[in-house]
């Protein structure tokens, strides 16, 4: 088979060619716009060039080399019928999960007070804030939302979560789109730590405006780790200044990288990280493409199909 490696970053394409090249050596593998003998049977990529699917047009599969597909999905190039295939955890709802767990336990045990505090060379001790006053919601529940979900309730807090379709979940309390807004307002309403882990896609665009994040409760922490445009900007400022919000972080963002006079980077309430919360490990990830390339071949189905309609 042919395979070509196609990323907007180029020290990710050579990880990728290298990983690949390792699991199927029987492969040809070129990184984008190095050309092969024949046009390539799978793309691996990221964010390709208008001019990739004018050249590559025999394409069997493009496979996203991250968890998010909204950037192959809406590209003005790629051809409706190209079946494209997501990441499936692959490493990064560990991650996740790890990252999530660090900014929850750190609101909830007042870090920040104490690196203020310590700067200060102040000593005080604040009213605890007990997990159980701080309902963990989780919108959005694929493989990170589900990890994250079933640590921090291993860590003892109270969580329960969003999806698009009732899903089980270990005993926690899964609110659904199928129950219509209801559901969705009974879901903000029990949430006073809102994290953000849906794909973006027309329905999730600018879901959580003033009036949605308004429903959470008194005081809530929002944590958004999936993509910028899920949250309006300018409702979640005016919330923080309002105090109806106390306090976010924000791992994504609607440009990035976050333009230096964002607001966001010097807000108090608001911590910044450029978009690290899970990162493509590219070895675990080729061990899984790697693995759905010998599949398609035989003629086997796979799983991580990305349904258009549905945009993930
Ligand atoms: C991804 C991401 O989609 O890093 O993989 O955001």
């Amino acid at each position: 088979v042919r395979i070509v490696i196609v990323h907007s970053t180029a020290s990710a394409a050579r990880a990728w060619h290298e990983a690949i090249a390792a699991r199927l050596p029987e492969a040809v593998v070129a990184i984008w716009p190095q050309e092969l003998d024949e046009p390539a049977d799978y793309a691996i990529g990221w964010n390709p060039p208008a001019e990739f699917f004018e050249r590559e047009t025999r394409l069997k599969a493009f496979f996203s080399a991250g968890a998010g597909v909204e950037q192959i999905v809406g590209h003005a190039s790629a051809p409706r019928s190209l079946p494209i295939i997501r990441l499936e955890d692959a490493g990064m709802a560990r991650q996740m999960a790890e990252y999530c767990a660090y900014e929850v336990i750190g609101w909830c045990t007042s870090r920040r007070l104490y690196d203020e505090q310590q700067r200060l060379a102040r000593w005080h001790e604040p009213r605890p804030r007990r997990p159980a006053e701080w309902p963990v919601g989780v919108f959005g529940l694929g493989f990170m939302g589900r990890q994250v979900a079933t640590t921090l309730r291993a860590l003892g807090y109270r969580v329960h979560a969003y999806a698009r379709s009732p899903k089980p979940l270990d005993g926690m309390a899964c609110y659904a789109d199928h129950g219509g807004a209801g559901d969705f307002t009974a879901f903000l309403r029990a949430t006073r730590v809102l994290i953000v882990l849906a794909p973006l896609t027309s329905e999730t665009r600018d879901r959580f405006d003033e009036t949605v994040l308004r429903q959470l409760q008194p005081g809530a922490y929002v944590i958004n780790a999936a993509r910028g445009g899920l949250i309006v900007d300018e409702a979640l400022l005016a919330l923080l200044e309002s105090g109806h919000l106390s306090g976010a972080t924000l791992d994504v963002f609607r440009t990035e990288p976050l333009p230096p006079d964002h607001p966001f980077w010097r807000h108090p309430k608001i911590r910044v990280t450029p978009h690290i919360a899970a990162l493509t490990l590219a070895p675990e990830g080729a061990d899984q493409v790697a693995e759905k390339i010998g599949r398609l071949e035989a003629g086997l189905p796979v799983t991580g199909v990305v349904e258009r309609e549905r945009g993930y």
